[in-house]
């Protein structure tokens, strides 16, 4: 059986769904500190846990017979800076649980999600190799990257199949973001809808590499069920789908709500956005297991407008 420690998050929430759909509903437990949406309560088996609890993490993989596990729960970028020793701790404790239980066998698989975020100010900003030097100026990159060594470390001396992928920022209609520096490109169709208007914190030409949630999902089935020889890369595979700033997602918003009008008030998560690349070079999951992305910026605009509208009919 497979356990979602994060379950109730931005990704996780989405990945429950999509595993229970791929796998079954009663093979997949969801997990996390407090309850998700509706749509994830209704879907299957849920435990409330905390991910930095070793005794109830591993009390639900003896309960459940759980075989694979996926690490969802972390504090994102701009929360991080907020609580630092909090971020640290969670990020890296519920890694260490996880970690630990697939090297005394108490578990076969983990994937464990990483980010952009583990680049700094010092990185190549276009299209930033798979490899390349990484000093990251927030405590979520710092555990990020930090996170990606101890992986590589139990991949290497202890065996333990350990699987991820830095996630670029990513964009949702099911879900909302809790706390990343990306997160403007969530709220933005929201207030596109809602009031015609949106005020963007970081700054016209700020360029980040993002992805539509349904790709982000796709690659996270992709590379569980690729062969564990083709997982050559064992710290965390760089993934990419487009780059966009918030000029440009806003000319493309204005094809479909011509009167939207967007401004610009950059708040501290701007150092953060200016920390970051503005393009991945992501070839090495392309050759070693398949990696293609389906939604450029257009299809995005698209799917995230007529997913919010389609939730308010319902509503
Ligand atoms: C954040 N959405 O903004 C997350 C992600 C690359 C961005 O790590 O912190």
């Amino acid at each position: 059986k497979i356990l979602i420690i994060g379950a109730s998050g931005q990704i996780g929430t989405e990945l429950s769904l999509k595993l229970r759909e791929i796998h079954g509903s009663d093979a997949v437990i969801a997990s996390d500190i407090r309850e998700g949406s509706e749509e994830l309560m209704a879907s299957g088996p849920f435990e409330i846990a905390n991910a930095m609890d070793y005794e109830q993490i591993a009390g639900l993989v003896e309960k459940h017979q759980i075989e694979d596990v996926y690490l969802m729960a972390a504090m994102l970028s701009a929360t991080g800076e907020k609580a630092p020793m909090k971020a640290w701790g969670l990020n890296m404790d519920s890694l260490f649980h996880v970690l630990n239980l697939a090297k005394d066998k108490k578990i076969k698989r983990v994937f464990w999600p990483s980010s952009i975020a583990v680049f700094g100010p010092s990185t190549p900003k276009e299209n930033t190799p798979q490899t390349t030097i990484m000093e990251p100026t927030t405590v979520y990159g710092i555990s990020k990257q930090t996170g990606e060594r101890w992986c590589s470390y139990y991949n290497k001396k202890y065996g333990v199949d350990v699987r991820s992928i830095r996630y670029p920022g990513i964009i949702s209609y099911k879900t909302l973001p809790g706390g990343g520096t990306t997160d403007y490109a969530v709220e933005i169709f929201h207030e596109a809808i809602k009031d015609g208007k949106y005020t963007s914190f970081l700054t016209a030409s700020t360029s980040l590499p993002m992805m539509f949630m349904e790709d982000a999902i796709k690659a996270t089935v992709d590379i569980m069920e690729a062969p564990t020889e083709a997982i050559k890369v064992r710290s965390s595979y760089n993934l990419a789908a487009m780059s966009f700033t918030p000029e440009s997602l806003a000319e493309e918003i204005k094809k479909y709500i011509p009167t939207f009008e967007i401004s610009y008030e950059p708040d501290f998560r701007q150092d953060i956005a200016d920390s970051w690349p503005s393009s991945i070079d992501d070839n090495a999951a392309r050759e070693d297991w398949g990696w293609s992305h389906n939604f450029d910026i257009v299809a995005l605009t698209e799917a995230m407008l007529n997913g919010i509208k389609a939730q308010l009919v319902v509503k």
